[in-house]
Formats: C-alpha cells, structure tokens, sequence
C-alpha cells in the first residue's frame, strides 16, 4: 500500500492546488519585491509590481534569475529576511567562479526537511526503517537534507556521511540497514565493493535506495537494483532552492514528483526564453513559494527535462517531471553534435559494461575528438588483442547510432578508472583547460 507523508499536499486534486499556488505566490511576490532590493530592481526594469501578480498564470510577467545573479548579489544579495532569523547555510560546490550561498530560518529548514520526508515514504520508509546517509554532510546539502527528512520520518537515521567504503559496508550488515541514500555513482561503487566482498543481493539488509544528485541512466538503476538487491528512487534538487526533495520518485518510478505546493515549476526555451506547452522538453525553471530567507522567483536551473500531468499510480497528483538529461551547460557540443554524457552511459552499459567510465574531449587540428575511456569489467578482462579490438568496435558502433558520431573508445582494465563517492566527474573537456 503505497503510503504519503502529508497526503492532503500530495493528493490534492487540481483545484485545490491551484488556488493554494494562487495565494502563495502573491504572498512571496511580495515579500520578494519589499524585501530584495536586487529582484525588485528587476521588476521594475520590466515595469511589473506586485499587483499584476494575481495568480499563477500572471507567473510570465515576472523577470527570470540565473546563477549568474546570485553570483553577483553574492554574499547577501538575495537575502530576502532579517541575518538574525537565519539559522543555517548550505552551499554549492562552486567548480566554476563564486560559490552560491543558500539562507535558511527555521522555517526554510523544516520545509525542506519534509520535503526529504516525502521523499523517504514514498520510497517505503517508516520508523521502523534503519537509514544510512551516505551523502555527504556539510556544505553540500544532501547530507543534511537526507539527514532531517529520516528524522522527521522517525528511521534510525545513521548518518555516516561520503566515504571509508568499508565502513558503511559494516554499518549497513551491523545496523541491518535497510535505506541508502547516496550519489548513484557512490551506490555503484558499494555494490562493487559488497560484490568483492562475496555478499550477494539476498545477503545485504537494504530494501530501498534514494539516488540523485547527479544524473544517472535507467540501465545504471537496473545495474545497482540487481547488484543490491533493492528498488532504487531518483530524488533531484538544488542547493538554491534547498536542496534535494524538490522532486522525488514514487513506486511507479516513472519520473520525479514535484512538491508543486513549494516549488512551482516551468520548462522554457533556453535559448528564446519562451515557456513551453507541457510534455515539451527544456530548461527547468522554478518558483518557490514559502521560502522566507532564500525566496527565488523564475530560478533558471540549466537542468534539462520534461514535465507530465498524466496521471500517477500511486495516488499522488503533483506534476512529475522526467530524469533530468544533463545540465544544459554539461551538453557537450562535438563537431557540431549535442552530446549528453548520459546517452554515452547508456550505451555503455547496454553492452554490459558498469558505469565506470570517463569522456574526454579535445580539439586536434581543429576537429573535435571524442574518446571514451571505459572500464572491463572483471568477467570481461582479457589480454586477447582480437577479442579487445571487436569489444571496442562493438562500442564504436552502438555510440554512432546514439549519438550520430564516430568516437574513439579505449578499453581500460578494471578498477583504473577512480570510483567517486559524491558527484562523479565524468567528463574531461580539454578544449576548456
Ligand atoms: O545536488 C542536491 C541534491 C542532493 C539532490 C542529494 C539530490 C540528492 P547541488 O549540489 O546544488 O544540489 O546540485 C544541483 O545537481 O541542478 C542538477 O543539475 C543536478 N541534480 C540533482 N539531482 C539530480 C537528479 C544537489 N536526480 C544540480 N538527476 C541540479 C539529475 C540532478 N541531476
């Protein structure tokens, strides 16, 4: 019996919806416009003031935000309250130039930690669950997101933070866990290890897996489903917006729901800025609508994706938004092709390869090359030159057809390519260095 965290949220029929977003949202426009005095420059530029805001469909008069926005009103910028009612910050790993700071009160955190709540139930959780967060603490939101939402849930949250594989591998056979939650890849690379390990899936307690953070591939669900024994759930977020639990899988496991009654969703041309019919595919673009230190109106996410309103099976009736692609700004274009790195990884484990790979792009006498290091795994290895050579032009093909592109593959030996156990980097583009 599928069972919800706050069900009158989450089942809600339309109408309700609509009108609770309706009220929200006029509330947050104008906290927003008396209290950030960046946004509201904004508003005005556009010549929009709190009044034309009446309902969800006055959403387009509003100004869209980027990153490059919170870059600039870095540190305080967007604060939309007082210093003294904040009691937290999260912030993102900041790769490229300033990192992106995240305000919370009290009343930010306990929102965002039911979102996390929702997300844990409707993977199977209750207190009767033992929960490892094996995301890591501090900065980075999924640790203390994850963390928050097993309490409000009332699992024995063991919080053991990223790394010392062997560790967790103690704690989840001690503990009898039977939650993970983790980036896809560090789920990976556990089900590898517990493998060496000679445990098999019936051996390990888990029950339930909550992958996100990253992208990752149905045919990678699959590989840690088996090698875990579990059903694995996609959750997506955003340190701007909280963190992760904007969006959560349900047992259907057929895309994300949205916790549209705080974060109210829009998928736009990237490149005209127009916003698209649903089931069109484009840039996610979020509002949030109880956020009181962080409010972000129009947040543009780069995230790449595509939102339904068909009807879900499990009851819920928040819109779902399928496994994002990629970012747009990790779409790599080669020779003029778009490339996603999780088309790649879909090929590769179509041929029965685990996803323990890396893209490596560069320019030579100024044509673009593509070459994608993979690993064989221990069944596969092999020293027979012939039996390598038909393995990688297997591979060749099977990329041509996805992608339209001839790419150079190399076949590594197992365990050379590093195991990540947070955001795994897969793609190394030279042609940026
Ligand atoms: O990754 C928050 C999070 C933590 C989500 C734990 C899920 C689990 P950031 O570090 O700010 O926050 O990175 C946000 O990661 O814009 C997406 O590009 C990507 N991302 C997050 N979840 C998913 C997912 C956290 N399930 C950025 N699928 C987002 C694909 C995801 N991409």
């Amino acid at each position: 019996m599928e069972r919800y965290y706050q069900e009158e949220l989450e089942c809600a029929s339309r109408e309700t919806m609509v009108a609770l977003q309706n009220e929200k949202l006029v509330k947050q426009v104008k906290h927003v416009w008396d209290n950030v005095p960046y946004y509201r420059k904004l508003m005005e530029e556009k010549g929009v003031t709190p009044d034309d805001i009446q309902s969800i469909d006055d959403l387009y008069k509003l100004p869209m935000i980027s990153k490059y926005d919170l870059r600039e009103a870095y540190p305080y910028g967007l604060l939309g309250c007082d210093l003294k009612k904040c009691v937290r910050i999260q912030s993102t790993s900041g790769t490229t130039g300033k990192r992106v700071v995240a305000f919370y009160t009290q009343d930010d955190v306990d929102l965002w930690e039911e979102c996390c709540a929702r997300a844990i139930t409707a993977a199977g959780g209750t207190n009767e669950d033992v929960c490892q967060v094996s995301y890591g603490y501090g900065l980075f939101t999924g640790g203390p997101g994850l963390n928050g939402g097993s309490h409000k849930v009332g699992c024995l949250t063991i919080p053991t933070s990223s790394g010392n594989t062997d560790r967790q591998i103690m704690f989840i056979q001690d503990l009898q866990a039977t939650i993970l939650c983790c980036t896809p890849s560090y789920a990976a690379y556990l089900g590898e290890r517990m493998k060496e390990m000679g445990l098999s899936p019936d051996e390990i307690p888990l029950k339930a897996g909550i992958f996100g953070a990253e992208a990752w591939s149905e045919e990678m669900r699959r590989d840690i489903e088996n090698t875990l024994g579990i059903k694995a759930f996609d959750i997506y977020g955003l340190t701007e917006l909280s963190g992760p639990g904007v969006s959560f899988e349900c047992s259907e496991q057929s895309g994300m729901h949205i916790n549209e009654d705080h974060f109210l969703p829009e998928i736009i041309d990237p490149d005209t800025l127009e916003v698209l019919p649903e089931g069109s595919e484009g840039e996610l673009v979020f509002t949030s609508l109880d956020k009181e230190a962080f409010p972000l109106l129009r947040y543009r996410t780069r995230d790449i994706c595509v939102l339904s309103r068909e009807k879900c099976s499990c009851g819920r009736t928040l819109i779902k938004m399928k496994k994002p692609k990629g970012r747009s700004d990790d779409m790599l274009i080669i020779r003029g092709v778009n490339v996603f790195p999780s088309q790649i990884e879909t090929v590769l484990l179509n041929y029965g390869y685990a996803a323990n790979y890396q893209i490596i792009v560069d320019r030579k006498n100024n044509t673009d090359t593509l070459d994608v290091q993979v690993e064989m795994t221990p069944e596969m290895f092999t020293d027979n030159l012939g039996e390598i050579e038909k393995r990688q032009k297997d591979l060749i093909d099977g990329l041509k057809s996805m992608l339209g592109l001839k790419a150079k593959v190399t076949l590594v030996a197992p365990k050379t390519i590093t195991r990540s156990e947070g955001k795994a980097v897969r793609v190394i583009d030279k042609r940026k260095i």
